[in-house]
């Protein structure tokens, strides 16, 4: 009869419990972030900004020669300009490169003399890591510190004492930190750079110092250290010990659709890892996606034109922002010391454009119901992903793990993205899910997806409807959802694509077939006024095309896609390859390849007839885009007027090109040949593998 009485209590309580909210809220399912990594995350997006000698020598990776310092010497440094465009792009800071792989630092350390100290900048006396704290404190902005662990200049760096420690990381490299974490304000990441290759000029002498990145840094130390200086930092690592947060495995500007924000603490993380992270991982390390808004991360003024437009900075948005990870984007500063103007036009761009999409949430105070609410409680109700508070959420019972929101537009609405968020404090849950739209009286499957984590944004073809169903198929644990959003975004139309054939002919494609293409040779923007694109164009000289796609129902035009071909290949032979696929190298198509025979070695040649006498500056390089194998990381480039006696006219190393394996560009003093020979001598596996998709000349 008691235990009558106390179970009859027992369920009032909860009842009334219940009445006045009192369910309990759901318990945090496996690793959750700290209070930095959830401050970091909701940043969203943030800068890089890469500035240093390479600026002026024209390189990516520089290699440490101290006469370098001389070079340094920007025109009209201007932090504050660095810091308004990224203020008015809408980002929440800069992370600078305060130290590059060459040693150099922009600031007056005391730890080496290859620093502005030694430059021609301000007489020496500058300090651009101080001049960027007080520009980010100005303009309300977070100051980020990259910091290279390989150093290319410094005397001491990698080689051990005798009781097996390190000179470098303890004299050098903490001490640059602590300077950088103590000198200058709060700031809120450090980024240690993956890059260690090897040769530079160490202490003077060009010689090549390996290390293993994992032990070498004693990363262990160095985090207690950190975060002893600055306890609400979170530390970027992509060498040893697991740190906050990780690279993605690529710098083309992507995480995976389906993206952890968990890796485990202990052991090798692969590529696969770095993209979509570990479902049952026991450590949160949400991954950031960093790419440039040019091909390089430092100034080359030959990418002026290579601007990303604004669909590629949108893809980039949507792959990573949309699909649970920050965006870093990296302005490379020029040598007058500013983010090129063309530079801020493309980001304003993007802002603009992200705020057009998300100016109206559609789905803000509909009607919606949800199949199933924890403890019936109005604290966990549906409502509760629409009310626009980050720290109230949709939750269902314990025991509940598929289920399914339905938003009421009331009428018919058209949109075409979808938002939503899982409230991370709890930890990431939510394994597949699916979106659908009641059209004509049935539901229709719009996508069907994996994670969420703290934002996933879908974009779709634009729908009408009046109800649009959010399912959540599966997942670890009860889910917790702390925003749901519906938009309606404003097309944007794909630039064209620009190519030309061996043969000279000049094709330009839209991926809307419906489009009109416009075009220009003579380097002016075009406009609809301009040339109908209605058949290929002979082009076998030199010449700068520039096109927009034109949609004729809504008259919206796509921004400019351009391409500045020089000579045509059209009178080129390769020499002494009888494989005729070997002519993809040559045919102006990056998505083809051809690859030096299995058995060959290094070094190995390709070796072309350009038909005539050229006036050679220069020469580019386009590793295989589809295939992760045969790039050159060093080569040797020779020309010669009869195939038989040669000259070098260049040699040198693709800095970076394993993380970028985009075009690589390089000039040199003028000279007039009629066949090239690249050598490969290294490739970034350190095997006997050369591929090519494209190589090309540049003439003066
Ligand atoms: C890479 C570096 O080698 C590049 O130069 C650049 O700094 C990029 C952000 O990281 O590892």
């Amino acid at each position: 009869m008691i235990k009558m009485k106390c179970y009859t209590i027992l369920v009032c309580l909860c009842v009334i419990g219940n009445c006045f909210g009192q369910v309990k809220a759901p318990e945090p399912v496996g690793p959750t972030p700290t209070e930095n990594q959830v401050r970091w995350q909701e940043m969203e997006y943030y800068a890089f900004i890469h500035f240093s000698t390479n600026t002026f020598t024209d390189q990516e990776w520089g290699y440490g020669e101290a006469n370098d310092a001389k070079l340094f010497n920007p025109t009209n440094l201007d932090c504050d300009q660095w810091a308004r465009v990224c203020k008015n792009s809408g980002m929440k800071g800069i992370i600078v490169t305060a130290k590059h792989h060459s040693g150099f630092c922009l600031w007056p350390t005391e730890t080496t003399e290859y620093s502005i100290k030694n430059s021609p900048w301000k007489d020496g006396k500058g300090d651009i890591i101080g001049d960027l704290a007080k520009a980010c404190k100005k303009y309300g902005l977070k100051l980020g510190i990259y910091i290279s662990p390989w150093d290319r200049n410094n005397p001491s760096y990698g080689l051990l004492d005798p009781d097996g420690s390190a000179p470098y990381v303890k004299n050098v490299f903490r001490k640059q930190i602590e300077e950088c974490l103590t000198k200058y304000g709060d700031v809120f990441e450090i980024w240690f750079d993956g890059a260690n290759g090897g040769d530079g000029y160490y202490g003077g002498a060009r010689t090549s110092r390996k290390i293993d990145r994992t032990t070498y840094y004693d990363w262990a130390n160095t985090y207690k250290m950190i975060r002893k200086i600055q306890p609400k930092i979170v530390i970027w690592n992509d060498n040893g010990d697991r740190a906050d947060l990780r690279w993605v495995g690529t710098e083309s500007g992507y995480v995976g659709e389906t993206n952890w924000s968990l890796l485990n603490a202990k052991g090798d993380v692969p590529h696969d890892m770095l993209a979509h992270g570990v479902e049952n991982g026991d450590s949160w390390v949400p991954g950031e996606v960093n790419t440039s808004i040019r091909p390089g991360w430092f100034y080359h003024e030959y990418e002026d034109n290579r601007v990303k437009t604004l669909p590629e900075l949108l893809k980039v948005y949507y792959s990573s922002f949309g699909r649970n990870g920050t965006m870093l984007l990296n302005f490379p500063i020029d040598k007058t010391g500013r983010i090129h103007k063309t530079d801020e036009k493309a980001a304003l761009e993007l802002a603009g454009a992200v705020k057009e999409a998300f100016a109206m949430d559609l789905a803000k105070e509909m009607k919606v119901s949800a199949s199933n609410i924890r403890g019936k409680s109005s604290e966990f109700g549906a409502d509760k992903a629409l009310d626009g508070d980050k720290n109230t959420y949709w939750a269902t019972d314990d025991a509940v793990k598929t289920a399914s929101l339905i938003i009421d537009f009331g009428a018919p609405k058209a949109f075409n993205r979808f938002l939503a968020q899982e409230y991370i404090q709890l930890g990431q849950r939510v394994k597949s899910f699916t979106i659908e739209a009641f059209v004509n009286g049935k539901w229709k499957q719009l996508d069907n997806q994996t994670t969420i984590g703290y934002k996933r944004i879908l974009a779709f073809p634009t729908v009408k409807a009046s109800q649009l169903r959010f399912t959540i198929t599966d997942s670890k644990a009860s889910p917790v959802i702390s925003n749901v959003s519906v938009y309606n975004a404003p097309q944007i139309l794909e630039i064209p694509l620009v190519t030309r054939a061996k043969s000279g002919e000049v094709t330009i494609t839209a991926t809307d077939k419906e489009s009109q293409i416009f075009y220009t040779l003579d380097g002016s923007m075009p406009t609809k006024k301009s040339k109908l694109y209605t058949q290929t164009i002979a082009a076998e000289n030199k010449v700068s095309v520039r096109a927009i796609a034109c949609d004729p129902v809504s008259g919206k035009s796509s921004p400019v896609g351009e391409e500045h071909f020089d000579i045509s290949h059209k009178n080129w032979k390769i020499v002494g390859i009888e494989d005729e696929k070997v002519n993809n190298i040559i045919d102006g198509n990056r998505n083809t390849d051809w690859f030096q025979p299995q058995n060959n070695k290094l070094p190995a040649s390709i070796v072309i007839d350009l038909g005539k006498q050229q006036n050679l500056a220069g020469f580019k390089y386009l590793p295989s885009q589809s295939r992760n194998a045969g790039i050159i990381t060093r080569y040797q480039f020779l020309v010669s007027s009869d195939n038989k006696q040669w000259n070098v006219a260049d040699e040198g190393e693709f800095s970076n090109i394993k993380n970028n394996p985009l075009w690589q560009i390089k000039k040199f003093t003028p000279v007039k040949g009629r066949y090239i020979k690249l050598v490969a001598t290294h490739n970034t596996q350190e095997n006997n593998a050369a591929g090519y998709a494209e190589i090309d000349v540049i003439t003066n």
